[in-house]
């Protein structure tokens, strides 16, 4: 369940929050599959609550199923299987967030409130009578019996089982112990398998026991032989949030497949922000810091995620930090460590604050981006697009172009660093003051390089500054303040 099922050379995942799917579909084939883009991870896809507040439909309704028909405010079943289709054409897979530790928040019932439904389905989440005939699940698929109330804050350091048995936020929560409920959770997740997906990112993973995950995932079919080839399963991440000091632990989920980690984001940030040197970074893989950081193959890599780029004083970087948010995000994509994936947003004010929309006449629809002549997104069109920055776009086709190469040849000067990714790639950031000039060995063929973070090599001819490399694969650097420089085999003049 670890291995990515992208096109071996296609090693970045996207996540595409809140798009809708015919944009999605129009993106594998209009860019992604140009930028080294392997899949796209898209917001939960099943039947949601609705909510209005603030003239809005905040983001969270996406969180909160009503059941598991393909009927949500990114599109119809038949858009869903149309936007995988032409992904899977352009050899760009999809990976879907799938909700499964709970149903709506308690109290929240259809037509009450301002509260309705993404699809066909009515619903009534009043405590004990939880019914969700969309499904159907009632209050005996939830684990009122284990637990009827919500987690506390302590629990996360001291009680693993209310961790996993009681309410998150008020979100009811379902018994995934019940063979009933698993058989309705295969259900769903076949028939996403049958469309075409490549696999899920489990939504608050850590909320369930391993153990019931595992039946579950063990109980889904092999992707599509069409697609996959013969026995291939599932890609599955799980959303562990384990920095250390939680009584449920990352390690205990990957025997279903990658686990978020957490630690990453939190370690790159902090360099970007020049609260910790490049230096502590030439360590970061397997055992790093201590705690956290798993096997390569175990890990899903990310600066910051649709949760934490919310956070009030947020730990993480993120697209509001401008340079160094991108520092940030092409060292994750230069260095080797885990799957990397892009987060690519709306911009918010507020917390709450939900994807562009047409306005209360429209049903708040979500209203798709529009892009300039560089093929960044139109900033009115209210999607910030990080995933089309120039730097972030070119360093997903530096990642492609590296894929399988050693880090070799590294050196740091505190807010520096620099590396060679053996014969295919160079790359150095400099998040300190002034300049920063040196030579270093590229382990390249000798040539003249277009380096991609300042420009990009456009039908040969380089619009950014222009690398040579010795006989001896030597070069010299001179890398402007919170910028980098990346050059790889197929930016070569
Ligand atoms: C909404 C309303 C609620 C209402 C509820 C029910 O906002 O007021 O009660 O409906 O009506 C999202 C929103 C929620 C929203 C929900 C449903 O964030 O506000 O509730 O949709 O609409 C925990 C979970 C983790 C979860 C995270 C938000 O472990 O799984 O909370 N993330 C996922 C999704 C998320 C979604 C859900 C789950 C629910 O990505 O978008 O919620 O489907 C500590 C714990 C973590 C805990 C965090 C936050 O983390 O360890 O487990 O995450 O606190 O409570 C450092 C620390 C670390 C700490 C972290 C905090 O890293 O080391 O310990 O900071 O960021």
């Amino acid at each position: 369940y670890d291995k990515t099922q992208t096109l071996v050379n296609r090693q970045t995942l996207v996540h595409l929050f809140e798009w809708k799917w015919t944009d999605i579909a129009n993106e594998c084939e209009s860019f992604l599959q140009h930028f080294g883009y392997g899949a796209v991870q898209v917001s939960p896809p099943n039947e949601h609550i609705t909510v209005v507040q603030n003239n809005d439909m905040p983001w969270w309704i996406r969180y909160q199923p009503v059941s598991y028909q393909l009927s949500s405010r990114s599109g119809s079943s038949q858009e869903f299987a149309d936007m995988v289709n032409r992904c899977n054409n352009v050899g760009v897979r999809i990976i879907v967030d799938i909700v499964l530790n709970h149903m709506v928040g308690v109290g929240q019932k259809s037509g009450q409130n301002g509260v309705g439904s993404s699809g066909p389905s009515s619903f009534d989440g009043t405590d004990n009578i939880e019914s969700f005939p969309g499904v159907p699940y009632g209050s005996g698929d939830t684990n009122d019996a284990r637990c009827h109330h919500d987690i506390d804050g302590s629990d996360y350091q001291n009680n693993a089982n209310n961790v996993r048995e009681c309410r998150l936020v008020g979100l009811l929560d379902l018994n995934q112990g019940s063979s009933y409920v698993q058989g309705k959770m295969v259900d769903y997740l076949n028939s996403l398998i049958d469309m075409g997906v490549a696999g899920f990112r489990a939504d608050a993973a850590k909320h369930m026991w391993p153990n019931d995950l595992k039946a579950i995932f063990d109980a889904t079919k092999n992707l599509r032989s069409d697609i996959f080839g013969q026995n291939q399963r599932a890609f599955i991440v799980q959303e562990v949030i384990d920095q250390g000091g939680e009584a449920t632990h990352w390690d205990e989920y990957i025997l279903n497949g990658r686990y978020t980690n957490f630690n990453y984001g939190a370690a790159v940030s902090r360099a970007a922000k020049g609260q910790s040197n490049w230096n502590g970074l030439t360590t970061l893989g397997p055992g790093y810091g201590g705690y956290g950081n798993g096997d390569d193959h175990d890990v899903l890599a990310f600066i910051d995620n649709h949760d934490n780029q919310r956070d009030d004083n947020t730990a993480v970087v993120t697209y509001k930090d401008g340079d160094r948010y991108k520092l940030a995000v092409a060292y994750m994509l230069a260095w080797t460590y885990g799957y990397p994936r892009v987060m690519s947003s709306y911009s918010f004010t507020d917390h709450n604050q939900g994807p562009p929309n047409n306005g209360a006449g429209n049903g708040f629809s979500t209203r798709g981006p529009s892009f300039n002549g560089d093929q960044t997104c139109n900033p009115n069109s209210g999607w910030v697009c990080e995933h089309r920055w120039p730097e972030i776009r070119a360093m997903a086709l530096f990642r492609s172009a590296c894929q399988g190469a050693a880090v070799s040849d590294l050196m740091t000067d505190n807010q520096r660093i620099a590396f060679a990714r053996e014969f295919k790639g160079y790359f150095a950031l400099n998040s300190g003051s002034g300049n920063w000039q040196f030579s270093g060995q590229t382990t390249l063929a000798a040539g003249t390089y277009c380096d991609v973070y300042s420009g990009a090599l456009n039908g040969g001819s380089c619009t950014g500054a222009s690398i040579t490399v010795g006989s001896d694969g030597r070069a010299s650097f001179n890398v402007p303040q919170s910028r980098a420089i990346a050059i790889h085999v197929n930016s070569r003049i």
